[in-house]
């Protein structure tokens, strides 16, 4: 049996309970290779949802391009690369084929309505304040774990979703 890899799950375990503890916590950023990731968040999911979305920011600092591939999590199961774009109204997206290139000095930002991650057939709903672990996967860069924040359900969305008539935004700062 390998002891350091049982040591490092350990820390990793703690470290991941300590997050979830700090509600306020604001994850640093994960650095790997020339690959600078920040923000990694999702959304809450309701009942029976069996996907869901994983939104980040990526920068590259290094001199060539690099693409994210896809990855792992142990919440669902599988994890893929997309793209949402609206047409007439309507939100369509697909798998983005051979992955998202991150351009050499250029910052890569996924987002609802956008580029995303999708988390398919989910192993258990997702709950506000929780921490998803999810390992990404870039084609030089290799792989890095990061940790998702879960937001609201329908958190930092361009748009109401299609009959969430419930689910309106709230405007409460200004009359
Ligand atoms: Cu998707």
């Amino acid at each position: 049996m390998n002891l350091s890899l049982t040591l490092r799950s350990l820390i990793g375990a703690v470290a991941i309970a300590a997050l979830g503890v700090g509600a306020s916590a604001n994850a640093e950023p994960v650095k790997v290779g020339d690959l600078v990731i920040s923000q990694p968040w999702t959304r809450a999911t309701a009942g029976g949802a069996k996907v869901g979305g994983g939104y980040l920011t990526i920068e590259n600092k290094g001199t060539a391009a690099d693409k994210l591939v896809g990855g792992s999590t142990d919440a669902a199961g599988k994890l893929e690369v997309h793209q949402m774009s609206v047409s007439n109204g309507v939100m369509k997206m697909h798998q983005v084929e051979g992955g998202l290139t991150i351009e050499p000095g250029k910052t890569v930002k996924l987002a609802p309505g956008g580029y995303h991650l999708m988390l398919v057939d989910l192993k258990h709903p997702f709950k506000q304040g929780e921490q998803v672990p999810v390992t990404l996967e870039f084609e030089k860069a290799g792989k890095v774990a990061v940790s998702f924040k879960v937001e609201g359900i329908g958190a930092r969305a361009p748009t109401a979703p299609a009959g969430g008539a419930t689910d309106h935004q709230h405007d409460g700062h200004e009359k």
